[in-house]
């Protein structure tokens, strides 16, 4: 597996410091999550710190990025510029370093959640969520439901992002959708 300090500087020089502060926060609180819920927590530092590489990149070229690499848009996507630098940023980081698998899955998923998330996305999904720069109104009752269970937090995540979306008048991506209804229909707390 690629060295941390690595990915580290790849990181660095794509992102604004401000991004940047934000992708070490995530690293820290994935890292934390994954002690208490059982993940590698190496592993988990690794993805916090990729999950957004490709974040700050112009839009043209991510379009083109996808052309390259034969990826069909749906018309959902297409609509959200938002959700490429996950798309994006597995399929970079597939090419240009050695991670495991479930690092990869995990930074494609960290913006819509999908249904039958693994832990890994999981906690990747929540760590964005809570770490350390977030300040957002609610972010310390984010904090609280992502020590009681993962599912409790990510039922709030999930909750937040789709009604702020709607609020906007946004697309919902259907991962997004099945991740809600999923974590609905499972509830156990
Ligand atoms: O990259 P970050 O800002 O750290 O966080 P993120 O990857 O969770 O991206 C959040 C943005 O993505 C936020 O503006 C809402 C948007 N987003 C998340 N899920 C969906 C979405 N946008 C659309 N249109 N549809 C979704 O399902
Ligand atoms: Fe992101
Ligand atoms: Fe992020």
């Amino acid at each position: 597996m690629t060295e941390n300090a690595v990915l580290i500087a790849d990181v660095k020089n794509r992102l604004s410091e401000y991004r940047f502060t934000h992708s070490m926060c995530v690293a820290e609180s994935a890292r934390s999550l994954a002690r208490r819920y059982g993940w590698d927590p190496d592993a988990a530092y690794t993805a916090g710190v990729v999950h957004d590489v490709l974040k700050e990149q112009d839009k043209e070229e991510t379009l083109a990025f996808f052309a390259r690499h034969g990826v069909d848009l749906t018309d959902v996507e297409r609509a959200c510029p938002k959700l490429w630098h996950a798309m994006a940023g597995e399929l970079y980081l597939r090419e240009t370093y050695d991670l495991p698998e479930e690092i990869l899955r995990a930074v494609r998923f960290h913006t819509t959640g999908r249904e039958n998330m693994t832990l890994p996305e999981k906690i990747l999904f929540i760590a964005d969520f809570i770490s350390a720069d977030r300040d957002y109104p609610g972010a310390d009752a984010m904090r609280e439901r992502a020590g009681i269970s993962l599912e409790f937090a990510m039922e709030e995540g999930l909750r937040f992002t789709i009604e702020e979306l709607a609020a906007r008048c946004r697309p919902i991506h259907p991962d997004t959708l099945a991740a809600y209804n999923q974590i609905l229909t499972q509830k156990t707390i």
